[in-house]
């Protein structure tokens, strides 16, 4: 087993890292910038090294820095959580070099799914569905043609690109050469890389996530899936639960069948995620994470799995402590991400100190955060203070369970998506199930408009 981790990330996740390795015995080295110097993940680690400051280029990007940080401080690993460095083939490969085991899969098949294009031939060649497109795209003509047979609408995308940027809907041919335009110098701004696909566009899908896990043995195991349709205008999810509700069995065996394909066919190590499109009973493969995910607690608790003790356990040479045929899917859990933004203005980031600090707790609900009244909320990372989590016997459970959550959840200071999160709960679309990616946007349409 490995000895000492260092913990590449803040926050939350670097808290839920910190546990882990505790629980397991192994002890663990934090890394902060200036402005994070008195946050909980620092107090907790048995070691912790200054890296910068605040901005993340010059901290929790800075690789030199950390590598230092891990090499003199006598760590044996590093978990780069998610964000920051946890998807950076490069570094990955650096810690290698340096001796360090990098408690993710091997650089090379995160440089591949990294790569959106690459990734899609990459399934497509192993059999899984992906969305009707085209490869690379040499120019505008290119685009011209392909899109005139796959037939309108359709999107283009930036293959350096996931998450959204980069990408465009178009609907009609004289949209075309304006989209491709802006969305490739979109790309190359953002990725300094402009190369751009086209794909026929899936009107209204629900965004099903499946979770996996493989071993340095070729054991592969899926941990189910999670709908993540309750996204943010920017493609930032708000919402989501487990399993996926209103989905045919079949459509959800099969969706579990094709994760494992996926995830066999780059000899898949440590965990990760297969994002699809669902469409009725269509499937259309999107992209794969190679990280541990933000909402990955919704699949802990309804499958009783540490996510991140079995990353540790792969990454020092175990095999995973469980087969497929012992999980099993208990009940129904909701994740929802509170944020230091305001809904009301299009969920510009709030910076601030907490005030008043009171998180929710009692039976079927899970709170990972950081967070403490007093705290200053730095301007330079991502908004999430805090995922609160219901875990029910049925979803008519877990939605209750988590209103009754969000009532209890106080935090003072700062603008919070908790009541936007707290009606949704209320919503009867959403009670009702299988809501798809454009929920939100209507949803939230009266607030952001400010009527
Ligand atoms: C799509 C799509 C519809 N058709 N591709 C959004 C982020 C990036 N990972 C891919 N995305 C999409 N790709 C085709 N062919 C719709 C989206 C999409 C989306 C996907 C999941 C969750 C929220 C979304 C919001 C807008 C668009």
């Amino acid at each position: 087993m490995l000895r000492k981790i260092l913990i590449a990330n803040r926050g939350e996740i670097a808290l839920r890292i910190n546990r882990a390795a505790h629980e397991l015995g192994i002890e663990t080295v934090a890394i902060f910038s200036e402005p994070d110097r008195e946050s909980l993940h620092v107090r907790f680690a048995d070691e912790a090294f200054c890296v910068g400051p605040g901005p993340v280029a010059r901290s929790y990007l800075n690789i030199p820095n950390i590598l230092s940080a891990a090499l003199i401080s006598g760590a044996d690993a590093v978990h780069p959580g998610y964000g920051f460095l946890a998807e950076n083939a490069r570094f990955a490969e650096i810690c290698a070099d340096h001796g360090l085991t990098f408690i993710g899969p091997a650089p090379d098949v995160i440089a591949k799914m990294g790569d959106k294009a690459t990734a899609k031939a990459l399934m497509h060649d192993a059999r899984v569905p992906t969305t009707p497109g085209t490869g690379i795209l040499s120019d505008v003509g290119a685009a011209v043609h392909a899109a005139r047979k796959l037939r309108y609408p359709v999107m283009l995308k930036a293959t350096a690109g996931g998450g959204g940027k980069g990408m465009r809907v178009v609907r009609e041919p004289g949209e075309l050469e304006h989209a491709y335009a802006t969305a490739q110098a979109e790309a190359e701004a953002n990725f300094k890389d402009g190369r751009l696909y086209l794909e026929k566009l899936i009107e209204r899908p629900r965004h099903i996530e499946v979770q996996v896990l493989g071993d340095t043995f070729g054991n592969v195991v899926h941990v189910g899936e999670r709908d993540c349709s309750v996204q943010k205008p920017s493609h930032q999810k708000l919402i989501e639960e487990a399993p996926a509700s209103e989905l045919a069995p079949a459509t959800r065996e099969r969706l579990h069948d094709i994760a494992l394909s996926a995830a066999r066919a780059v000899r898949y190590t440590s965990a990760g995620t297969l994002e699809f499109l669902v469409a009725g009973d269509d499937v259309f493969f999107m992209e794969m994470n190679t990280r541990i995910q933000v909402e990955h607690p919704i699949s802990e608790v309804v499958h009783d799995v540490d996510l991140v003790r079995e990353q540790i356990r792969i990454a020092s040479g175990e095999p995973l402590s469980f087969a497929q045929q012992d999980l099993t899917t208990r009940g129904h859990a909701i994740e929802c991400r509170i944020n230091a933004e305001d809904p009301s203005q299009n969920f510009a980031p709030a910076a601030g100190t907490l005030s008043d600090v009171a998180l929710p707790g009692g039976f079927g609900v899970r709170v990972d955060s950081h967070i403490y009244a007093g705290l200053q909320i730095p301007p330079y990372y991502d908004s999430l203070l805090a995922k609160v989590v219901a875990h029910g016997a049925t979803r008519e459970e877990a939605i209750r369970r988590m209103d009754s959550a969000l009532a209890e959840t106080r935090i003072g200071g700062v603008h919070t998506t908790a009541d936007l999160c707290r009606s949704v709960m209320r919503d009867e679309r959403f009670i009702r199930g299988g809501v798809s990616i454009d929920f939100l946007e209507a949803f939230a349409a009266p607030a952001i408009s400010g009527s």
